[in-house]
């Protein structure tokens, strides 16, 4: 008999942690978390590159209801990230209901029964609710450059890090400058004889003005928590209404970023062929903008050459650009994740055993992020239309939470389903409201597919918290 749970969570990272927890705290306890790895922590765990570190403020960074006082940064890193979740894991109890080493290949909506049946690497499980927690940033992108494979060198993706391989003294290749590039390159570039940096597109770059908490501060927001609050609040007001602002395209807002950048820039690289190259020329905003204290000055080390020139081709010894050929020891991709399509990895069938797959043919949606439409008890953490670039994701996935352990409570023990009219009515209004943000005004990035922008959420975290105080149930079917 395929084994039942009422409530089954796929991944162990910042949502499905959050949600387990929440509903124990709600009375809910059959409750079982399916985990590929081995240990709990999502993108902490599989990301440990050199550098790798939050680029939202530590504080900001963790529960609301499980604030760490003892960052030791004031933006914390992998590690410390990790072992946050690893505490918070054991601290709530929450080991007991995971299953590791799982694999869940797809599930399916058992009309008859009412239930999800889940297909996993080591056979069926079934639940009457099914959650997702796999986030939108799970699988390593690698290029479609020719020759890739014909490589002779070492090679892996930033987020597959082979700690085994020793850069001391070789020459490194780095494809890509993204949020995950600009923190190990600073790390790498001490160590490799020559560092070759492959970039197509510049970000725009802005310090973080990083610094160690001192032991004074840790007692401080240990001994009074409310001045802890207050602190994470004002970051979270900066979130709010300096960075989000130059989003929506506020002109004084957005140039005054710009300049930051400019002089964050010329702090550290006098040349000025380099400072051209390295300064985009689309509206900040439009990609994620980075923070990094240390990579303009990376960039300026005799060690460190950016090239700009498009890759044509990757051959046995390295890589050839227009008119140049490099030679490497290694090849490191920092070429990001297939965010697009959602949950590819998942063949997930709903009613009249419609897939996920076709119903997101055109773009992913989903109401509020967490339902869509044929798919009943089904629950998205992180869905689409949740990403922000401007403030803490852990923010969204607890008002994601709470709105769904609702949601739960409403279907009391049966269904409770989207309508098809409320789904497409909230996704005309997002794609409406996307277009005229600064992420629209590029071709490509990881939040678009095509014209449409599935990935982020157009409006101030506030509002969201807001929409998904209490559930419109004119809005639902529960059976
Ligand atoms: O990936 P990216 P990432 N030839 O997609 C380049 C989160 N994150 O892993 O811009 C040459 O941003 C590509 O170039 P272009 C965060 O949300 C969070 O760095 O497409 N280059 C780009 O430079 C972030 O936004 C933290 O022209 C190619 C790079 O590869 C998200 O993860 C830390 C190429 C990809 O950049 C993704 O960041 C790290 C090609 N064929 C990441 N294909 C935190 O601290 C791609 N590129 C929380």
């Amino acid at each position: 008999m395929t084994a039942f749970a009422q409530i089954i969570i796929i991944g162990t990272g910042f949502g499905g942690l959050c949600m387990a927890h929440k509903l124990k705290e709600a009375g809910y306890d059959d409750i079982l978390i399916l985990e590929k790895a081995h240990e709990v922590g999502g993108t902490w765990r599989e990301n440990t590159y050199p550098g790798a570190e939050c680029d939202i403020p530590s504080a900001l960074y963790s529960y609301s209801f499980a604030q760490n006082p003892t960052w030791d940064y004031k933006w914390a890193k992998q590690p410390q990230i990790f072992k946050y979740l690893k505490d918070f894991a054991t601290d709530y109890d929450l080991r007991r209901h995971i299953r590791f080493g799982v694999s869940v290949q797809g599930a399916t909506w058992m009309e008859n029964i009412s239930n999800w049946t889940i297909q996993t690497d080591q056979g069926e499980l079934s639940c009457r609710f099914l959650i997702s927690g796999v986030g939108q940033l799970h699988h390593p992108k690698w290029p479609n450059i020719p020759g890739r494979e014909s490589f002779k060198g070492d090679t892996f993706h930033s987020a597959q890090w082979d700690h085994d391989f020793d850069l001391t003294g070789k020459r490194v290749g780095v494809i890509g400058v993204g949020a995950s590039a600009i923190q190990f390159i600073p790390e790498i570039a001490q160590q490799a004889k020559k560092l070759t940096i492959y970039q197509r597109t510049p970000n725009w770059v802005i310090d973080k003005g990083d610094r160690p908490y001192s032991r004074i501060e840790k007692w401080i927001a240990k001994r009074f928590p409310a001045l802890a609050n207050l602190y994470r609040f004002g970051l979270w007001f900066q979130g709010e209404f300096i960075i989000y602002p130059i989003i929506k395209g506020a002109p004084l807002r957005a140039a005054l970023a710009r300049a930051r950048n400019r002089s964050d820039m010329n702090k550290h690289i006098s040349d000025p062929k380099l400072r051209k190259i390295l300064t985009p020329d689309y509206p900040i905003g439009a990609k994620r903008i980075l923070f990094s204290d240390k990579y303009y000055e990376a960039l300026a080390r005799d060690n460190v050459e950016l090239v700009t020139e498009p890759i044509k081709e990757i051959n046995a010894t390295g890589i050839k650009t227009t008119n140049n050929n490099f030679a490497h020891d290694v090849i490191i991709y920092a070429t990001g994740f297939y965010s697009n399509p959602f949950l590819k990895e998942l063949d997930i069938q709903g009613r009249n055993k419609a897939t996920l797959v076709d119903h997101w043919q055109n773009g992913a949606f989903a109401y509020l992020g967490v339902m869509t439409a044929g798919f009943p008890n089904l629950f998205f953490l992180y869905g689409p239309n949740t990403n922000t670039g401007h403030t803490s994701i852990i923010f969204k996935l607890e008002q994601e939470v709470g709105y769904i352990i609702k949601l739960i409570r409403g279907a009391e023990n049966g269904t409770v389903e989207v309508g098809p009219e409320a789904e497409h009515a909230f996704s005309e209004e997002m794609q409406t409201r996307l277009s005229k943000l600064a992420w629209a005004k590029i071709d490509e990035s990881w939040y678009k597919d095509g014209d449409k922008i599935p990935n982020n959420w157009p409006g101030s975290s506030l509002e969201f918290k807001k929409r998904l105080k209490t559930p419109i149930w004119d809005h639902f079917e529960t059976t």
